[in-house]
């Protein structure tokens, strides 16, 4: 790849129409920042820097950028056949990615309905499984646990189980009603600098026997979370917690969904989480590296009890009303395919593992670097928590992650802490370019 300048923009465009998602307009149109070409490990600006992806674009390009065996699948299906109505007809790759995804799930979760998008993904699980306990004839069951700093999302169900106060309060009087939440796990007194699961907390599990009292439990439909909460900072579970809430939901009937989306297709050095966790949750919602970013699609996974619920009544009968007219789009099931045999072919899944030594003395590496309390990492993730500014939350990380992008990498930014989850390709010499640029920003070299 050739460091020279891309020509994406010859009369550069006028920002002003595009409303950017999760950005701060304003201020980004006033400097914009560019990418305009992707390959392996890094991007470039349309002036021809190149600059490392920290974050696999955005916890998704898991098998690394411009991958060939995809560009051709997706090119082929697109020759073949451009689109096929998924509801009441369908078309081979459809089934053959439901397949390939089963194989990789945990046991017992092995059926899958596809969606477009992680959000897509959340808010068909919740309806699953409301309309499970219906099915079953336990229609009491309507309320819904999330978790206080969760992330599933921006619909309405998922901000309504979500635990992040921006995302909700404009919508506060319109959520979806019936829904608690856990408190989260972070705990920096307890666990700052923990290298993998941290040793305190599997007792906030019990907060789910508490809420279960409140309530009574034959009222509570399902609880979510992410195994490891992304978005607000890479909160990573305490030993034994998760454990605890499927021993809780199973006794009392509740449904537990993991959020997958992040650590789903080989994150933390299992195909998803629950596997490398040991806790087998009754739905699965996954997206992102399903495609491995290239073309928007999510799955939600279910068991098998789970999807019988539904098979029950006279055959010719609809058995969900839900569905997307992108459900199983043979573009994403083409890139969905593809996706899955190169972390096949190349053991990526589980690569994570056998870097996530050298990723984790790298990133503590960083312990002692002005203004940083605390690291955490698990597989192939980490964050660096640094102290605010007085006055000025988020102000910090900020001009930390400008001064990353000026010096050739990209990190994400969120509040005062940054993460990092680059593709799963990822070899020791990007891992000492991508600690060795943030010792340089953090330490204001
Ligand atoms: N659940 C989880 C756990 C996620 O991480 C979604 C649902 C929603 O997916 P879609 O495809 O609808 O965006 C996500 C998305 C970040 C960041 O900065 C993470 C996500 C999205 C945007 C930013 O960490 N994850």
């Amino acid at each position: 790849m050739s460091a020279a300048a891309v020509d994406v923009f010859p009369s550069r465009p006028d920002l002003e129409a595009y409303w950017m998602p999760f950005t701060a307009n304003r201020q980004f149109k006033a400097k914009p920042r560019l990418l305009a070409k992707a390959s392996g490990m890094h991007y470039w600006t349309p002036d021809g820097r190149q600059i490392l992806d920290g974050v696999a674009g955005l916890w998704c390009v898991n098998a690394g950028h411009g991958r060939r065996e995809i560009t051709a699948a997706v090119a082929r299906q697109l020759e073949t056949m451009d689109f096929a109505p998924p509801f009441q007809i369908g078309h081979p790759a459809a089934f053959e990615l439901a397949n390939a995804v089963v194989k990789i799930s945990p046991a017992g979760l092995d059926h899958v309905f596809f969606t477009n998008s992680g959000s897509e993904s959340v808010d068909t699980a919740l309806k699953i499984a409301l309309a499970y306990h219906r099915a079953r004839g336990d229609s009491g069951r309507t309320r819904l646990i999330g978790r206080e700093r969760g992330y599933h999302g921006v619909n309405f169900g998922g901000i309504s189980v979500g635990g992040i106060a921006p995302n909700r309060k404009m919508w506060s009087s319109s959520l979806v009603p019936g829904v608690d939440h856990l408190a989260h796990t972070h705990d920096l007194k307890a666990n700052a600098f923990s290298r993998g699961e941290p040793a305190h907390g599997a007792q906030l599990a019990e907060e789910l026997e508490r809420l279960a009292t409140l309530h009574d439990p034959s009222t509570i439909a399902a609880l979510i979370v992410e195994p490891v909460a992304g978005s607000t900072g890479v909160l990573i579970p305490p030993r034994g917690y998760l454990k605890r809430l499927r021993e809780i939901c199973t006794r009392h009937g509740i449904l537990l969904i993991f959020d997958e989306v992040i650590t789903g297709f080989g994150r933390i050095g299992s195909p998803f989480a629950a596997q490398e966790f040991g806790v087998t949750p009754d739905i699965i919602t996954c997206a992102k590296g399903l495609t491995n970013g290239c073309v928007p699609m999510g799955a939600v996974i279910v068991s098998k009890a789970v999807y019988e619920a539904f098979m029950q009544g006279p055959e010719g009968a609809i058995e969900l009303f839900h569905g997307y007219t992108y459900s199983s789009h043979p573009v994403a099931c083409a890139a969905g395919l593809a996706t899955l045999a190169i972390y096949e072919k190349e053991e990526l899944l589980s690569r994570a593992k056998s870097v996530a030594r050298y990723w984790e003395d790298a990133a503590h590496a960083l312990r002692g670097a002005p203004g940083v309390i605390d690291i955490r990492n698990y597989g192939l993730i980490a964050a660096l928590e640094f102290e605010p500014i007085p006055g000025k939350p988020g102000a910090r990380a900020f001009d930390i992650y400008l001064r990353c992008f000026e010096r050739g990498l990209l990190v994400r930014q969120t509040g005062d802490i940054l993460a990092l989850s680059p593709a799963l390709i990822i070899e020791r010499s990007h891992i000492d370019q991508i600690f060795g640029t943030l010792a340089e920003v953090v330490g204001g070299l």
